[in-house]
């Protein structure tokens, strides 16, 4: 069903954004003079099947269903994806709550309106709290689209600085050791740079105690989701034994002074991923080291602005970090792609190949690891590949055009 909705556009003063973050000025353009104004926002409602299943503390799913987002100006396609589920276990929003507000809310902030800089985005959204996902995915397709329009690569619009970017991947909960044993080797064999496990109240020691013995001293690393409160610390001691890199999210979901008691108790670095929903909340993580790495996920955040104003905070206080992933599609991907090219992200991220997640994808050509253990950042215009749109098309289950 296509509504089209015609005249629909608030235009709103864009704030300037909240300075005391902004360390290191955006990259400068001197490609685009010009106004960026988006004449025409479609969503779609999409639904693909997982190549494989993907299981979490939180559970397990087979499929993926998501928000696609295309914005139209100046006869270029700008393309986002909102890295929302169908249900609220990793964040609260929803691809229902995040549909709402970007009908009710983002997209009357956005359609119709010029921006000179897709910096500007985010604070025209500012009214409306949180909804981090839908935001970022209207954010970033105007940044794809001013990309496109300036006719650099969208990584060189963010101030990145690489050609590749240092590909990990994230292995779920499985049956048993030997399946999970057998899934890392095919990763390895890959040559994927890091592996990171899933652990939750009982797959967790063991996992990696037999991890380590059929691998050795691999890059590797854990990842609770949240799964584990203090009162599992001693529990959790257990694992500075394993020489992970980093235990990713142990405590719960929103909490930043808990991890900070844990992390005085653990060698281990703590890197926190779903606790990091703001700028504020990072630099009160950082302030009492309730991690010593971030795991930067712009969808989290509220787009690309905010990660790019994220990666600096943390590199003035020396913190490391790396690209998480949401099981986007080739969309979301290649968008972490690109914002991966800014210098701190100095370890591997959980950005890897379109073959891991869905076959086809939605763009070609697809991601693919190089032998080396890096994903090539697309060099042409934008996110530099074209999204198939017939495959959207056909996984679409609801779609709404919208015009100034
Ligand atoms: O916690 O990093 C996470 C997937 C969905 C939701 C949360 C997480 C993940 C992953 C998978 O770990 C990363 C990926 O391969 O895209
Ligand atoms: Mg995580």
């Amino acid at each position: 069903m296509i509504r089209l909705l015609v005249g629909c556009v608030r235009a709103s003063s864009s704030s300037p954004a909240s300075g005391c973050y902004r360390t290191t000025e955006f990259h400068r353009c001197a490609v685009k003079n010009t106004l960026m104004r988006i004449d025409r926002v479609e969503l779609r409602l999409v639904r693909l099947p997982l190549v494989q299943f993907f299981e979490t503390s939180f559970g397990r799913i087979h499929d993926r269903e998501f928000i696609v987002v295309m914005v139209d100006g100046d006869g270029q396609r700008g393309y986002g994806e909102c890295v929302t589920d169908r249900d609220p276990y990793y964040s609260s929003e929803t691809s229902e709550t995040a549909w709402h507000v970007l009908m009710e809310h983002l997209v009357p902030r956005s359609l119709g309106v010029e921006f000179a800089h897709p910096r500007e985005v985010f604070p025209a959204f500012a009214q409306v709290r949180g909804h981090n996902m839908a935001k970022a995915a209207l954010e970033m397709a105007a940044w794809d689209l001013y990309a496109r329009q300036s006719g650099v690569p969208l990584s060189q619009v963010l101030g990145g600085c690489r050609t590749t970017i240092a590909s990990g991947v994230s292995v779920g909960i499985q049956d048993s050791l030997e399946q999970l044993g057998d899934k890392i080797a095919a990763e390895l064999a890959a040559g994927y740079q890091r592996i990171k496990v899933k652990i939750k109240p009982g797959w967790d020691i063991e996992v990696v105690q037999s991890v380590r013995k059929r691998f050795g001293d691999i890059p590797l690393m854990v990842d609770a989701n949240g799964a584990y409160t203090l009162v599992d610390a001693e529990h959790l001691a257990q694992l500075d034994q394993f020489n992970l890199m980093m235990i990713e999210q142990p405590l719960d979901y929103d909490d930043v002074h808990d991890h900070a008691k844990l992390q005085q108790r653990l060698r281990t670095p703590i890197c926190l991923d779903e606790s990091i929903h703001t700028l504020h909340r990072a630099a009160e993580a950082l302030a009492v080291t309730a991690c010593r790495i971030i795991n930067i996920k712009p969808g989290r955040i509220g787009g690309h602005a905010q990660s790019i104003h994220l990666h600096n905070m943390c590199a003035e206080r020396k913190i490391p970090v790396w690209h998480g992933g949401m099981l986007e599609s080739g969309i979301g991907r290649t968008h972490n792609i690109h914002l991966s090219t800014l210098p701190n992200f100095t370890l591997p991220g959980d950005v890897a190949a379109s073959r891991r997640y869905f076959e086809p994808d939605l763009i070609d050509p697809p991601v693919e690891l190089q032998a080396d253990g890096t994903i090539a950042v697309p060099a042409l215009p934008g996110l530099g590949v074209s999204v198939a749109e017939d495959r959207v098309e056909r996984a679409t289950q609801r779609a709404v055009t919208l015009v100034a």
